[in-house]
């Protein structure tokens, strides 16, 4: 796989730990031979990853702050990227939030703050970066977002991220439409539970796990790498026929009735 993104230059943002999805991301554009720049929220997260990246011997090619709740946080962060790299080819969304106290019970409780929020943090920001993004993405190119089997199916606790999630699965097809005519494709991919920073202290994840092993075709988890290398297939041009698709990682689950 080596070379399948030699000189191109991706953006990653959500990457919190060394558990983090988009960490498992960063590995997979690495080996291909990616440019890679990293966008945080948090300081926490910025020193986390200044550290996994020496440890790795991985060169970012910058690293950003980027708070996806504020316009002006993504306009500068893209401004800067514009400035220091130019032209991207990918953009990697790795991004969700909800409150952890609407992450259980029933979703008939949500508050409007709290679903607000989910929207904003979770769904919103996809549109967002595609417009910031899209600017930049001249010679064409793939945007990828994560999202979760709880978009299409009740799944107990997921609640109002569950309607975020439909919501950031629609925004793909409808922004796959927008910006396919400049040659760039947008598609999400729907990993099975996985223990990261964001999945601790949640209810009901234990379960989930367990219940994959038992339950689905391949009998296992998932993990980072396995997303890792999927959303490798969709920001290179093995992809180039896909746009506006879920693909599941998910050991086959989803198609256990
Ligand atoms: P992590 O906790 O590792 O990553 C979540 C990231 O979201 C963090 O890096 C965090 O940044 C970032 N974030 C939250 N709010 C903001 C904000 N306002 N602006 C910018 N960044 C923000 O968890 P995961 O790797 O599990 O989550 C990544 C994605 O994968 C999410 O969309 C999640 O829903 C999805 N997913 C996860 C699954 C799982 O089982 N873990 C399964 C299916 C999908 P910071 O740390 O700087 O705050
Ligand atoms: C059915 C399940 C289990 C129950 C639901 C879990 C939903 C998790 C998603 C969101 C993103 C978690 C979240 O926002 C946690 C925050 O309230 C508190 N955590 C933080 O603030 C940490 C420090 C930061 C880094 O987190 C964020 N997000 O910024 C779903 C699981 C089986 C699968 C799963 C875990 C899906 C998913 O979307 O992540």
């Amino acid at each position: 796989m080596s070379g399948l993104l030699e000189g191109k230059n991706i953006v990653v943002m959500g990457v919190a730990n060394e558990r983090s999805i988009a960490w498992g991301i960063t590995k997979s554009l690495h080996q291909a031979g990616a440019n890679l720049i990293f966008t945080n929220r948090q300081e926490r997260s910025y020193k986390k990853l200044v550290k996994l990246l020496e440890k790795h011997e991985i060169e970012p090619k910058l690293i950003v702050s980027c708070d996806v709740a504020s316009d002006e946080s993504i306009n500068e962060a893209f401004a800067k990227i514009k400035d220091e790299i130019g032209v991207i080819h990918g953009l990697i969304h790795s991004v969700a939030f909800a409150n952890r106290e609407e992450l259980q019970g029933e979703y008939a409780d949500t508050s409007r703050d709290g679903f607000l929020l989910a929207q904003e943090i979770s769904a919103y920001s996809l549109v967002a970066v595609t417009k910031a993004a899209k600017e930049i993405m001249t010679e064409g190119g793939s945007i990828v977002t994560q999202t979760y089997l709880g978009a299409e199916r009740v799944i107990p606790n997921y609640n109002v991220m569950g309607v975020a999630k439909a919501s950031l699965e629609a925004s793909v097809r409808y922004l796959a439409e927008d910006v396919g005519k400049y040659g760039i494709r947008v598609n999400a991919i729907s990993a099975g539970p996985i223990r990261t920073l964001s999945a601790k202290g949640v209810s009901g994840f234990n379960e989930k796990t367990h219940l994959l092993e038992e339950k689905a075709p391949l009998r296992r988890g998932v993990d980072q790498d396995q997303v890792g290398d999927a959303t490798l297939f969709f920001v290179s041009d093995l992809s180039r026929g896909i746009t506006g698709e879920v693909l599941h990682v998910d050991s086959g689950f989803h198609i256990i009735g």
